[in-house]
């Protein structure tokens, strides 16, 4: 296991230059996902922020192969690309299927979900920056409760986060975790492992962005830490049905208490419009899940 990020290759295969917006929680995350998965490695890619980091032919910020696909077809895509290279009878070369909240939770969950059924074998990373950022900020089924958008402008999202590591989860294959571009070693660790794993692989990652959220782009890492520090994202692997928490979400749960919401919310323009009725909804919410997930962990640790 690396003990820092500064001790990780120096080979990078997202390069400087790129398109993404000062503090990109996305830029990264993905920086740390390229370096785990290393050369022999195809991406595909549909419409989203990622399309403008990877640039507009003839040029591109990215120096391994990439389909770029179309909105809904991110899994479809990767599933292809595993048949093909089974085909011609390649080993070893790592599918990675990688989009936004909008292409996984949204659009393309049905490409996702039939290959997951199959348990086919890739890597499907969903980096979440909560609302259909590429085109302007339009709310998405990851968008927290009583955050603005541009379609959600006068009273904020209604409705909370759709739990997508949960759906994967119940899909029984062998890993499914959660990181944070915020922790980009614990991703760099998870990545790695799931490299090492047949069949399909599902990681969420959340990943700050400061113009959707509207703080200032030299806060990304704080506020990803805070995400964790409240529990309004959770750290966490399941493998082979097996739940733990990890990382920093692991010592808070060792340590005691979570930070309170409000902390975070009022450090981001996004929640502006969110009524105290809200934030008291969102407080029970982020309690509830956190006290299942403990036991939940305490229940796999005893069972070691
Ligand atoms: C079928 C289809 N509908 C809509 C679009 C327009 N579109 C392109 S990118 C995008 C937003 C993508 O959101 P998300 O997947 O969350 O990625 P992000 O931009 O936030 O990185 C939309 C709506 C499209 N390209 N194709
Ligand atoms: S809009 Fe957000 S996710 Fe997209 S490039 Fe800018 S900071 Fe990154
Ligand atoms: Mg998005």
């Amino acid at each position: 296991m690396a003990e820092s990020v500064l001790t990780l290759t120096d080979k990078e295969y997202m390069l400087s230059g790129n398109r993404t917006c000062a503090g990109c929680g996305l830029a990264i995350a993905y920086r740390h996902i390229l370096k785990a998965l290393g050369e022999d490695t195809i991406v595909t890619v549909p419409a989203s922020c990622l399309t403008v980091l990877h640039g507009m032919y003839p040029v591109t910020s990215v120096n391994i192969p990439c389909v770029n696909v179309t909105f809904p077809s991110t899994a479809a895509a990767a599933s292809g690309l595993v048949a093909g290279l089974k085909a011609l009878g390649k080993t070893g070369t790592t599918v990675l299927a990688i989009a936004g909240d909008g292409g996984t939770h949204d659009i393309g969950i049905q490409a996702l979900s039939g290959a997951a059924e199959r348990n086919t074998d890739f890597i499907y990373i969903c980096y979440d920056n909560e609302a259909y950022m590429n085109t302007g900020g339009q709310r998405s089924s990851s968008t927290p409760l009583g955050a603005s958008t541009t379609t959600t402008p006068v009273l904020g999202k209604g409705q909370h986060q759709k739990d997508m590591p949960a759906i994967m989860a119940a899909h029984g294959i062998p890993y499914v975790a959660t990181a944070s571009s915020s922790y980009p070693l614990d991703l760099y660790e998870k990545v790695k492992k799931a490299k090492d794993i047949t069949g399909t692989r599902f990681l969420y990652v959340s990943a700050p962005c400061p113009p959707g959220w509207l703080f200032p782009p030299g806060d990304t890492i704080g506020m990803g830490r805070l995400a964790v520090e409240t529990g309004m994202v959770v750290l966490y692997e399941i493998e082979d049905g097996v739940f733990r928490l990890t990382g920093a979400s692991e010592r808070l749960a060792r340590e005691g208490k979570l930070k309170p919401v409000r902390e975070y919310i009022e450090r981001q323009g996004r929640f502006r419009r969110i009524t105290d009725r809200q934030i008291d909804e969102l407080q029970s919410f982020v309690d509830s899940r956190w006290e299942e997930y403990v036991a939940r962990h305490k229940a796999s640790a005893s069972q070691d």
